[in-house]
């Protein structure tokens, strides 16, 4: 558990991200599908349920602890899952229904951001965590980094003082150039 700042555009952006969104959800499916047989099955799907109840518990929508009545919750949500009600949930459809619900969890925080509570494996924090590395990375593309800096300082005052050093030999060598320099000019016009 950890608590992060989220808002509708976090969300967006992971779900419009094909090559994050689609790798969390086949990793989530993974773990979900504990018989491996590439289906999910209403127990397999019982533990992602709890953590979409517990989501919904954060927003305020559902506060039920009867088993019954969760039982009843846990079915609904199932069944939308289910799409072609076969009785199981594949991959295909865990994936729509899963960016459906992220969809409607983006439109319900709009772009104003929340603090929420988030599951260390949830896709509300995959989607946090994509956007900070995205930030990150967008950073240092648009800044030199640190060390960088230094050396380029660095590398100024080494050429500060170089050119400090090196301003009383100029002087020194036009003062004594300039006399012999106009005597060359000079004797090339009495030439
Ligand atoms: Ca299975
Ligand atoms: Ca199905």
């Amino acid at each position: 558990m950890s608590v992060e700042f989220l808002d509708g555009g976090i969300i967006l952006g992971f779900i419009e991200d094909d090559e994050a969104f689609n790798g969390s959800v086949q990793d989530r499916f993974a773990c979900l599908d504990t018989n491996h047989d590439g289906l999910l099955s209403y127990s397999e799907m019982l533990q992602e349920l709890q953590s979409l109840r517990m989501i919904e518990t954060h927003f305020g929508i559902d506060e039920k602890t009867d088993p019954k009545e969760l039982s009843r919750v846990y079915d609904s949500l199932f069944v939308q899952y289910d799409r072609d009600s076969n009785g199981t949930v594949d991959m295909e459809e865990f994936k729509a229904e899963t960016k459906r619900m992220m969809l409607d969890i983006a439109n319900d925080l709009g772009f104003l951001p929340v603090q929420m509570i988030l599951d260390e494996d949830s896709f509300l924090k995959k989607a946090v965590e994509r956007e900070f590395t995205k930030l990150q990375s967008d950073i240092s593309a648009y800044f030199i980094p640190i060390n960088k800096i230094s050396q380029l300082a660095l590398s100024m005052e080494m050429g500060r003082r170089k050119a400090e050093s090196a301003i009383p030999v100029s002087v020194s060598e036009s003062l004594t150039l300039s006399p012999s320099s106009t005597d060359a000019g000079n004797q090339i016009h009495s030439l």
